[in-house]
């Protein structure tokens, strides 16, 4: 290969860079490691995404001697582009588990989202950039949506501000990029930024060669709701991996045969929803918490196929405990969601081993460090964390009959019962447990989970909308934001759970996969009912 078409890549093993990889590859790229210091000094153009935790990284970046090396190739002025910590790692400093100090070559210290003033933290999703002139690889941009996921920031000020490219505003105003010279740095992730991201990876490898499209049409000016299509995925009757949908969670044709029923392949829906604008594809593996996840390597065979197309955010989720094989060895959740990350995971999500560790931790009121949330939140930062939570409504005809919360209900149950109380359930509805949904939302949140997948097993697959009641409930009880799902059945149910709710984004499946309405649709109809989303 020339060395025009390769690119170095600082990956210091700290997480998934899988999709930065495979965007690179996608542009036409060959990817070079670095492995020694020689390696970045030697880089044609270098390509830093950062990953994990600030001190983690910085203190592999010290023993290494990469720091020393980084900070000569920047200093040189040569091409490099920095992608979410890889921009924060440049600043001074940050309160990341600090202080702790950076690369420091540029001024300001790098601190934590203010959850108090509103804004849900982490800052997950499609949000809206100022973008200053001359900003060069962002030319393509212009006013659309880029994703962003993170709970920290760095801000502008008089000692920094010749090096902004653009800000994003979110509460308050922080720094979305940077830009000197051949040096540029972006704290959104262009590799997850559909086809608008891939123009800035472009622009970086290939400056100059081509002129600059104009801005591709926009009409970002804040952070979007997300629409997110989700596939629910399991082994039929004869072994193949099926994407599947059930009627409260009941997923069998009612036929004598009463098979599994059959939507499409996993691979295919999710390139086709990518296509059709979807913010986040979700794979449920709805038989993991039976099957030991990692000995189910098609379902990992389908997030490495799916994140070589598809350039969004991807979860998966099924599965993700402590788990001992057949032969008795031991792996932790870590190395079960690990394995997930390193396949093209983004996001994983976990169900029941998350009711386990809130009913455990609301009994004992102590962190022990070792449920599922707090391992993988600690080395993957909450905001890979969602927690899925499978509720089912309980009537009741006083609040005052359960000892978790109740709600009045805006619609009474089948006896008139003008109250109930969500009651969380483990392996796919199939068991009840005594704790409620609000109860584990509030737990999950202070074990360090970023973002709650709010299912409700009453309004799966009916098409009737989302359940307000309950999703109001929870987004007003969180301050991370929480994904609303379950019973969408038109364009007017996700308008609906928006203007109602606080809810950050709406997760359907069924409406998808029957075709009923394009996902086009339903962004077009959110727009028009005047509510900001990804175009
Ligand atoms: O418990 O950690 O192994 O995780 C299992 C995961 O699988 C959980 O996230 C759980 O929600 C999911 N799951 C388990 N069984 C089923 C089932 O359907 N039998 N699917 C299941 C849950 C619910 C939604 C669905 C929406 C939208 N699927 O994700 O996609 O309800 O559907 P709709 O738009 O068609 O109404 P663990």
């Amino acid at each position: 290969p020339s060395s025009d078409s390769v690119v170095t890549l600082l990956d210091y093993g700290a997480g998934n860079v899988r999709s930065v990889r495979n965007a690179i590859r996608h542009l036409g790229f060959q990817i070079k490691d670095v492995q020694t210091q020689a390696d970045i000094l030697n880089a044609g153009r270098l390509i830093f995404p950062g990953v994990g935790a600030f001190a983690p990284a910085m203190d592999v970046l010290n023993k290494t001697g990469m720091a020393e090396a980084l900070c000569e190739y920047i200093e040189k002025d040569r091409p490099f582009l920095g992608i979410c910590l890889g921009l924060q790692l440049l600043f001074e400093s940050s309160t990341e588990n600090g202080p702790v100090t950076g690369l420091g070559l540029i001024p300001g210290v790098v601190g934590k989202f203010d959850a108090s003033n509103g804004f849900r933290v982490p800052h997950i999703g499609w949000d809206a950039l100022q973008i200053a002139e001359d900003s060069e690889i962002l030319d393509e941009v212009g006013n659309c949506h880029v994703y962003f996921v993170h709970s920290y920031r760095a801000m502008p000020s008089e000692e920094n501000k010749e090096w902004i490219s653009s800000t994003c505003n979110y509460g308050d105003t922080f720094i979305a990029s940077v830009r000197k010279g051949n040096v540029h740095a972006v704290q959104f992730h262009p590799e997850k930024s559909g086809d608008v991201g891939l123009s800035v990876l472009r622009r970086f490898l290939l400056p100059k060669s081509f002129p600059a499209k104009n801005p591709t049409e926009g009409r970002a000016s804040k952070l979007a709701k997300r629409v997110i299509a989700c596939l629910d995925v399991r082994a039929n009757d004869n072994g193949d991996l099926v994407v599947t949908k059930g009627d409260q969670y009941d997923v069998r044709e009612n036929t004598e045969e009463n098979e599994v029923r059959n939507l499409g392949k996993p691979v295919d829906l999710a390139g086709q929803y990518y296509l059709d604008g979807a913010d986040e594809v979700s794979f449920l593996n709805i038989t993991g918490f039976r099957d030991f996840p990692l000995g189910d390597l098609p379902m990992l065979q389908v997030l490495r196929y799916t994140s070589e197309n598809v350039f969004v955010p991807l979860t998966v989720g099924g599965g993700i405990r402590d788990f001992t094989d057949s032969t008795g060895r031991y792996y932790s959740s870590l190395e079960v969601a690990s394995e997930y990350f390193r396949s093209g995971a983004d996001k994983i999500s976990i169900g029941s081993d998350a009711v386990y560790a809130a009913e455990e931790y609301l009994r004992t009121k102590v962190k022990t460090g070792k449920s599922s949330i707090e391992q993988i939140s600690r080395v993957y930062g909450n905001q890979a964390v969602v927690v899925s939570i499978d509720p089912r409504r309980v009537y009741l005809s006083s609040p005052n009959d359960v000892e978790f919360k109740a709600i009045k209900l805006s619609n009474p149950g089948p006896n008139g019962e003008e109250y109930a109380w969500y009651q969380c359930t483990v392996s796919g509805g199939r068991e009840g447990r005594p704790i409620g949904a609000y109860e584990l939302a509030k737990a999950v949140e202070e074990l360090g989970a970023g973002e709650i997948l709010l299912n409700c097993i009453d309004c799966d697959g009916q098409g009737k909308g989302f359940d307000i009641d309950l999703i109001k409930l929870i987004s007003d009880a969180v301050s991370i934001p929480v994904i609303a799902s379950s019973g969408a059945g038109a364009a007017e149910h996700f308008s609906e759970v928006f203007k109602k709710t606080s809810a950050s984004a709406a997760l359907a499946a069924g409406i998808f996969h029957r075709k009923e309405v394009p996902i086009g649709s339903v962004k077009e109809h959110l727009w028009k009912d005047g509510i900001e989303v990804r175009i």
